[in-house]
C-alpha cells in the first residue's frame, strides 16, 4: 500500500449566524450533481444557473437535554439540497462519544434533527474506521482512544435511527463514510475500509439505511487521474489507488440497498497535488483550471447514464471554506483555478435523475397586502399533494405525477383561493403563486368615563394592524374590516388614562364589543406658552383661545409693553367697551390646589380691569359661577401681579383665564398680559406603571401586579404592561406574579404625587411541581401485582441531592407508585427525573413514565402503553446506566388537563432484580 488517505475534520461555526426558526420548511431535492462541503459555496452553484447539494458537517455533542438545532431554510427554500453530518465532536472528543453514551448521543441526534429545518439527509458520525476519529484518541495513534469497531458503530447507528425516525419519520438517516484507503488496524478489531463499510452496512440491515455516503479522491490534480485504473498494493490488491475507487464502493453495495440514492461527500485532488510553489500553507487544490474538476462530474455523469447503475445524486467537492490545519489549507473558495473548473463543469447539465418520471410545485403565497404568507396550506385536488409556506411565504412540493391540477392556498383567518389546470410535466418545476386576502370582522364599543359620561373625540386603535378611529358625541366607536385574529385594543384621550382591553378576539363577519372606562389623569396640569414667547396666530398666543362676552376687541401680539422677553399678549376697544380675554385648558388631576398668577399692563383710564382666574372643574365658559378670581386691578401704565388660587376637582381639567374689562368707552382700552405661570400644592395620588417580562425578555401577559398594602392590584396587558392608578402617595413593595414562574418583590417603591413611578419586572420561570424524596412523600396510589411480591420502597441518603426514593426487592413482583399533581391546561410543559439502575443480567424493569389526567398505580401496572415513558430500563432494552445518576426528561402539551399523573415502577421476573433510584423530579 503506498499511502493512506484521511481527512482531517474542523470545529467550525459554519451557521453561526442563522436564527433557529420555528417555521417548517421543506428540504429540497435538486436533480443536479454538483455540490460541495461547505453552505458557503452556494452563490456559486447559483451563478451556474443551478440547484446544488451543501454538505455540512455539525459537532452536536451527546446531552440528551441539550435541544438546539439550525435552520438551513436559506438554502433550501432556494432549491439547494442540505446534508447534515453528525458529529458527536472532533478530535479527541470522536465523531461518535464513549460507547458508554450512544443512547445520550441518539437522543441528542433525535434532538437536533426535531430542531432543525431545511435539511432532512443526516449523516451519523464520520469516517469511524480511523483511529483520528475515535473518543479518546491521541493525534490519531491507534493505540488510544475507544475503537469504533464495526459493531460498535452498528450499535450506536442504530438507536440514532430509532430515536431520530421518532421524532421525524421523513428524515434520510445514512451510516457514516468509511475513511477510504485507510489500513485495517487488526489490533484494534478494525477491518480493511472497505470490508468495515460493508459490514456496518450489513450489520444495521437494509430497513434502516436511507442512504449511502461516499468519500472519493485522486492523489493528485491531473485530469487523467479521474479514470486512472491504478491498483492498490496487497491487501487492496483489487481497489483503486484513485478516484475509481467509487467504483470498489457501488460494486461493493448489498443487494437489498442497490436502490437507495447515493451521495459523494467528499473529493479533492489530495495533497500531493499542493502547489508548494510559495511554501506553507500547501493547498489540497493546485489552483489550475485543469480540467479535473469537469472530469470529476463526466465521470459520475458517465456512471449515472450507463445501464442500470445506482443513481449517485452529487460530488461535493471538498471544501469550499478556506480553512486548513499547520501547513494544509483545504478550502478552494480562494482558488480561482478550480472555482473556473468547477463552473466551467456546472454548465453541464448534468441530472442524477437521468429519467425524471415526476415533477415539482413551487410558488408564493401573499396577502392582499403584497406580505408572505407563512403556515399557509397549499393542496392538490386530487393526488393528496400539500404542503405548508415557509417563513418566507414559499413553497415546494416535489415528486409530483405529471398532469393538471386544481392547487389551492389557504390559511385559518384568510379566504382562499384555487388556480385551476395547473399542469405539472416530469422533469420541470410548474410555478403557481397565490394571493389571499384576509378575513375580517369588527371591533365597536363605546368609551366612558368612570362616571359613565360619554368621552367624544376618544382615540381607540389596535395594538397590531394599525385600525385606529375616534369617539362620536355619543363616545361609540366602530373599527370595521379589521383582520380576525386576537388584539389588544386602547383608548385614549388627554385628561385620561389610557386603557388598553387585552385579548379582544375578532372572528369572520362579526362584531366584537370592547367598552372602556377610563380614569381621569393623575398628573397635575402644566400651563403652556406662559412667556407668550411661544409664536401667534391671528393675535393670539399659541396655546391660548380666545374669548370674548361684550364688545369686539381686536387680539395682538404685543411687542411695545413687555414684562419678559419680547412679546406680551393685548387685547384692545377704541371708543368702545369690552369683556374680553384669554384662557387655557389644561388636563389635571384631582386634589391639586393651584396657584395661577401673571403680569398685566393697562393703557386707559381707571375704568380698565384685569383679573386672572381658574376653573377647577375645567370649563371654558368665562362667566361661569365655577371660576375663582382674583381681585381687579385698573392701576394705569403700571405692571402688577395678579393671582388666584382654586383645587382641582375630578373632572380631569382645569381653565385659567385672563380677563380684562373695559367699563366705559375711552379712546384706547387695552390690556396686556405676560409672564403667566400655575403652580401647584397638594395632590395626594400617584401611578406605577411597567411591564413584566420573562428571562428571555418577551411579555408576559395576565401576571398579577399588586401593592403590599393599599389593595391596589391590576393584571398585565398582552403586551406584558400594567398600570396601577390613583395609587394615595407612599411607599410600597410591589410584587409581580404568575402560575408557572416564580414571583418577583420590588421593594420600597415610591409613589409621588400625580408622577408615573416605573417599576419593571423580570419572572423567572419556576418549578409547576417538583419532588426531591427528601421525604417518603404520600403516594396518590400503589399497587403490587398479584403474581409476586412488593418491593422495598425507601428514602435514602446520596441522591442526586439530598436523599432520594430507592427500590428494592427480596422476590420476583411488579410494584408501582403514582403521584398526581396539578398542572394548568393547554400548556407546554417538560417533567424531568434523575434516575439511577445497574446493568443487571436477569429479567427486570425501572421505569418513571406519566400519563395526563388522574390515573393509578394500578392503570400504570396494567395499561403501561398509555403511559408516555421519561425512562425505562430493562434487561432486554437501555439495560441501566452504569447506576449513574442521570437526568431523563420528556415534553408534553397539557391539552384541556388539568392533572398529570407520574409513576414510578420496580420489578422482576425470576429474580430480585437490581436496587435503583430515583431523585430530583420536576415539572417545568
Ligand atoms: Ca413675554
Ligand atoms: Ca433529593
Amino acid at each position: 500500500m503506498k499511502t493512506c488517505k484521511y481527512s482531517v475534520r474542523f470545529t467550525l461555526a459554519v451557521l453561526g449566524v442563522l436564527i433557529a426558526l420555528t417555521v417548517s420548511a421543506t428540504a429540497a431535492t435538486p436533480v443536479y450533481i454538483f455540490g460541495c462541503h461547505d453552505a458557503s459555496g452556494y452563490p456559486r452553484i447559483e451563478a451556474a444557473e443551478k440547484t446544488g447539494w451543501l454538505t455540512i458537517t455539525k459537532a452536536i455533542g451527546h446531552d440528551p437535554n441539550d435541544h438546539s438545532g439550525d435552520d438551513f431554510s436559506l438554502y433550501s427554500n432556494r432549491g439547494h439540497g442540505v446534508i447534515v453530518r453528525l458529529n458527536n465532536g472532533y478530535e479527541s472528543d470522536g465523531t461518535l462519544p464513549n460507547s458508554a453514551y450512544y443512547s445520550n448521543f441518539a437522543t441528542r441526534c433525535a434532538n437536533y434533527v426535531a430542531a432543525t429545518t431545511g435539511a432532512d439527509i443526516f449523516i451519523i458520525g464520520n469516517e469511524p474506521n480511523l483511529p483520528r476519529e475515535w473518543p479518546g484518541n491521541v493525534n490519531g495513534d491507534p493505540a488510544t482512544g475507544q475503537p469504533i469497531t464495526s459493531a460498535r458503530y452498528q450499535t450506536c447507528y442504530i438507536q440514532c435511527y430509532n430515536a431520530i425516525k421518532a421524532v421525524r419519520s421523513s428524515a434520510v438517516v445514512c451510516p457514516a463514510p468509511a475513511g477510504t484507503w485507510a489500513p485495517p488496524y487488526s489490533g484494534q478489531g478494525i477491518e480493511g475500509f472497505l470490508d468495515y463499510w460493508v459490514n456496518v452496512l450489513n450489520g444495521v440491515g437494509a430497513s434502516k439505511v436511507d442512504a449511502l455516503i461516499i468519500h472519493a479522491y485522486t492523489h493528485g490534480c491531473a485530469p487523467a487521474l479521474v479514470t486512472d485504473q491504478t491498483l492498490m498494493q496487497p491487501p487492496y490488491s483489487s481497489i483503486y489507488y484513485n478516484f475509481q475507487v467509487y467504483k470498489n464502493y457501488m460494486n461493493a453495495i448489498p443487494t437489498a440497498m442497490r436502490s437507495l440514492p447515493v451521495y459523494i461527500t467528499e473529493c479533492d485532488e489530495n495533497v500531493e497535488c499542493a502547489d508548494t510553489g510559495g511554501g506553507a500553507p500547501y493547498h489540497t487544490w493546485y489552483n489550475s483550471n485543469n480540467g479535473w474538476v469537469k472530469a470529476i462530474y463526466s465521470e459520475i455523469n458517465t456512471w449515472n447514464n450507463t445501464g442500470g447503475n445506482q443513481k449517485i445524486r452529487c460530488v461535493c467537492l471538498y471544501r469550499y471554506d478556506d480553512v486548513g490545519e499547520g501547513n494544509w489549507a483545504f478550502g478552494f473558495s480562494g482558488r480561482s483555478g478550480v472555482l473556473a473548473d468547477w463552473a466551467e463543469a456546472m454548465a453541464n447539465n448534468y441530472r442524477w435523475d437521468t429519467n425524471p418520471t415526476t415533477g415539482t410545485l413551487s410558488g408564493n403565497v401573499k396577502d392582499g397586502g403584497g406580505a408572505n404568507v407563512s403556515g399557509a396550506t397549499v393542496s392538490t385536488n386530487t393526488g393528496g399533494y400539500t404542503t405548508t409556506t415557509d417563513g418566507s411565504g414559499n413553497y415546494t412540493i416535489n415528486n409530483v405525477t405529471p398532469g393538471t391540477y386544481n392547487v389551492t392556498a389557504s390559511k385559518t383567518g384568510y379566504n382562499s383561493q384555487t388556480q385551476n389546470n395547473k399542469t405539472v410535466t416530469a422533469g420541470q418545476t410548474t410555478t403557481v403563486n397565490f394571493t389571499i386576502t384576509r378575513q375580517t370582522g369588527t371591533i365597536s364599543g363605546t368609551v366612558k368615563d368612570t362616571n359613565n359620561v360619554a368621552i367624544n373625540g376618544a382615540t381607540v386603535s389596535t395594538d397590531t394592524g394599525g385600525y385606529a378611529t375616534t369617539t362620536n358625541s355619543s363616545g361609540a366607536y366602530t373599527l370595521s374590516g379589521v383582520a380576525t385574529g386576537t388584539y389588544s385594543v386602547s383608548a385614549s384621550k388627554s385628561g385620561y388614562l389610557t386603557q388598553t382591553n387585552s385579548n379582544v378576539t375578532v372572528t369572520y363577519n362579526n362584531t366584537t364589543t370592547s367598552n372602556f372606562s377610563l380614569p381621569a389623569n393623575t398628573n397635575p396640569a402644566s400651563l403652556s406658552n406662559g412667556s407668550f414667547e411661544g409664536g401667534f396666530t391671528n393675535g393670539v398666543a399659541n396655546s391660548w383661545t380666545q374669548w370674548i362676552t361684550s364688545g369686539s376687541p381686536g387680539f395682538h401680539d404685543e411687542t411695545g409693553h413687555i414684562h419678559g422677553g419680547s412679546h406680551a399678549q393685548n387685547w384692545i376697544s377704541n371708543s368702545a367697551t369690552h369683556d374680553a380675554g384669554i384662557y387655557q385648558r389644561m388636563a389635571s388631576g384631582a386634589g391639586y390646589t393651584y396657584t395661577f398668577s401673571a403680569w398685566t399692563w393697562r393703557l386707559g383710564t381707571s375704568s380698565e380691569y384685569t383679573y386672572v382666574g381658574i376653573d377647577p372643574t375645567g370649563g371654558t365658559n368665562p362667566t361661569s359661577g365655577n371660576i375663582v378670581w382674583s381681585g381687579s386691578q385698573n392701576s394705569n401704565n403700571t405692571w402688577t401681579q395678579q393671582s388666584c388660587s382654586a383645587t382641582s376637582g375630578s373632572n380631569g381639567y382645569i381653565t385659567v383665564f385672563v380677563r380684562g374689562y373695559a367699563q366705559y368707552p375711552y379712546s384706547t382700552m387695552m390690556s396686556v398680559v405676560d409672564d403667566a405661570a400655575l403652580s401647584y400644592t397638594g395632590g395626594s395620588t400617584g401611578t406605577i406603571s411597567g411591564d413584566v417580562k420573562d428571562s428571555s425578555n418577551n411579555p408576559i401577559s395576565g401576571a398579577t401586579v399588586s401593592t403590599n398594602t393599599g389593595g391596589y392590584t391590576t393584571t398585565t396587558a398582552a403586551n406584558g404592561t400594567y398600570t396601577l392608578s390613583n395609587v394615595a402617595v407612599g411607599t410600597y413593595n410591589v410584587t409581580a406574579s404568575k402560575s408557572g414562574y416564580t414571583p418577583q418583590t420590588q421593594n420600597n417603591v415610591v409613589v409621588t404625587q400625580g408622577n408615573v413611578t416605573n417599576c419593571n419586572f423580570t419572572l423567572a420561570a419556576g418549578n409547576l411541581a417538583s419532588q426531591d424524596f427528601e421525604a417518603m412523600p404520600t403516594w396518590s396510589s400503589s399497587f403490587d401485582a398479584g403474581w409476586g411480591g412488593a418491593a422495598t420502597w425507601s428514602i435514602v441518603s446520596g441522591g442526586q441531592s439530598g436523599n432520594f426514593l430507592q427500590a428494592s426487592r427480596t422476590s420476583q413482583g411488579s410494584s408501582s407508585k403514582v403521584l398526581v399533581y396539578t398542572v394548568p391546561s393547554n400548556t407546554n410543559i417538560t417533567l424531568s427525573v434523575y434516575m439511577k439502575c445497574p446493568s443487571y443480567s436477569n429479567s427486570y424493569w425501572m421505569e418513571c413514565a406519566c400519563k395526563l389526567g388522574s390515573q393509578t398505580a394500578s392503570d400504570f401496572d396494567g395499561n403501561a402503553a398509555t403511559w408516555t415513558y421519561i425512562k425505562k430500563f430493562a434487561n432486554d432494552g437501555t439495560n441501566g446506566n452504569g447506576n449513574t445518576w442521570t437526568q431523563y426528561s420528556v415534553s408534553l402539551n397539557t391539552g384541556s388537563n388539568t392533572q398529570i399523573s407520574v409513576g414510578f415502577k420496580h420489578g422482576a421476573s425470576g429474580n430480585n432484580g437490581p436496587t435503583v433510584g430515583w431523585d430530583t423530579f420536576r415539572i417545568n
